[in-house]
């Protein structure tokens, strides 16, 4: 299968010259089972508007590991307007082969790098932000970034789109994704029966100043969620009403980029401070690094990367989160935006060395998100 790693296939390594050059490696997306691999040029203008241009005049593409795309036998369009996209899952033949994990660059006009293509909202000091990507994971309230191992109280506030899960007291943990949609692990879901209370920092404060408390209309546990294996623990829950944005209260952004092995990312909830122990009365937050290779010997049955992250704090155990802490967020910062990378799922006790906290990838669940928060 013929196969183009430049767009215009008549480009090569060294013609990007004169006033033009090539921009960083872009890999924006990990390929997965049900959606192939993609890099496409508006998300990647998008997310990373420092390092891309408006008009690229053409792009390459090279696979992450060995940066040699002719030799994975995927089937892929490569267009320096659209993008990268690998389509096995579109071809008879090919449906079961995973795509290699692709990076592209594009090559821009020099003095065109880093030029904005959609314009810049300016911020909007109200209580409707609307939540477009250029307002999603971006606090009001600077969050702590203390690396303390067994975790710190957050500052109140900082983590504006996490949201608690409660009936009688707090169960677990959720997201706010925009006003009218939050994210939980399956797990943590047996009924409707229960309350989503966003704007809160102590867990009992459900009547403070600053707390929402929202009824739920609808929940969605993934339909493939497999209670055994812990496989796709994800869960998206329909607000009976409206969250009200303010500096309190905010959507995270849906990935974007993918934290890559052993970078940091953070975690917060009201999840139990020990094995056993009882629920933090404040909101907590640990930095961890992504642990993928030491959660894949530690969890050999049971860990997927394609779907799932492992994150803890290398060589020390120490708490990463426990169960408490159950379908809150592992979030990830890029470009100065946090992104909700995982969904706290579950560990083998509370930061035991050797055994990460295991996080169900969101960048995996994308189209079954979309589809869900589209359907009435
Ligand atoms: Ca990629």
């Amino acid at each position: 299968m013929a196969q183009t790693m430049f767009d215009p296939a008549s480009f090569t390594q060294n013609s990007c010259t004169n006033n033009n050059e090539w921009t960083t490696w872009f890999d924006s997306s990990d390929p997965n089972f049900t959606q192939g691999e993609h890099e496409i040029t508006k998300h990647i203008q998008q997310l990373f508007p420092g390092f891309m241009c408006p008009d690229p005049i053409a792009i390459e593409a090279q696979t992450v590991t060995d940066g040699s795309p002719t030799q994975t036998g995927d089937v892929i369009r490569l267009t320096k307007d659209d993008g990268f996209m690998c389509l096995n899952q579109m071809v008879t033949d090919f449906k079961t082969k995973l795509c290699a994990d692709y990076k592209v660059r594009y090559c821009c006009p020099t003095s065109s790098i880093g030029k904005p293509t959609i314009q810049t909202i300016p911020p909007v000091i109200s209580t409707t932000r609307p939540t477009i990507a250029n307002t999603c994971g971006r606090q009001v309230i600077t969050p702590s970034y203390q690396r303390i191992v067994g975790g710190t109280e957050a500052v109140a506030h900082s983590w504006p789109w996490i949201v608690s899960l409660q009936s009688r007291d707090h169960f677990c943990g959720g997201t706010l994704i925009d006003n009218r949609h939050v994210v939980t692990a399956a797990h943590c879901i047996d009924s409707t029966n229960f309350r989503v209370i966003a704007g809160l920092h102590q867990r009992t404060n459900i009547n403070g100043p600053r707390s929402q408390i929202l009824g739920v209309q609808r929940v969605f546990v993934h339909e493939q969620y497999n209670k055994k294996t812990e496989a796709n623990d994800i869960a998206l829950v329909r607000l009976a009403q409206p969250a009200q944005f303010n500096d309190y209260v905010g959507a995270i952004c849906l990935p974007g980029p993918d934290p890559q092995e052993s970078e940091r990312v953070t975690v917060a909830g009201w999840g139990v401070l020990s094995e056993n122990g009882n629920s933090a009365s404040s909101l907590r937050q640990v930095t961890v690094n992504v642990m993928n290779n030491q959660a894949q010997q530690a969890y050999r049955n049971s860990f997927d990367v394609r779907q799932q992250i492992g994150a803890g704090i290398p060589n020390i155990g120490g708490k990463d989160s426990c169960q408490g802490d159950s379908g809150g967020p592992l979030m990830y910062n890029a470009n100065n935006q946090w992104y909700l990378s995982g969904v706290v799922s579950f560990g083998d006790g509370c930061g035991a060395a050797k055994y990460p906290g295991i996080y169900t990838r969101t960048s995996a669940y994308l189209t079954w998100l979309r589809s869900k928060m589209n359907t009435p």
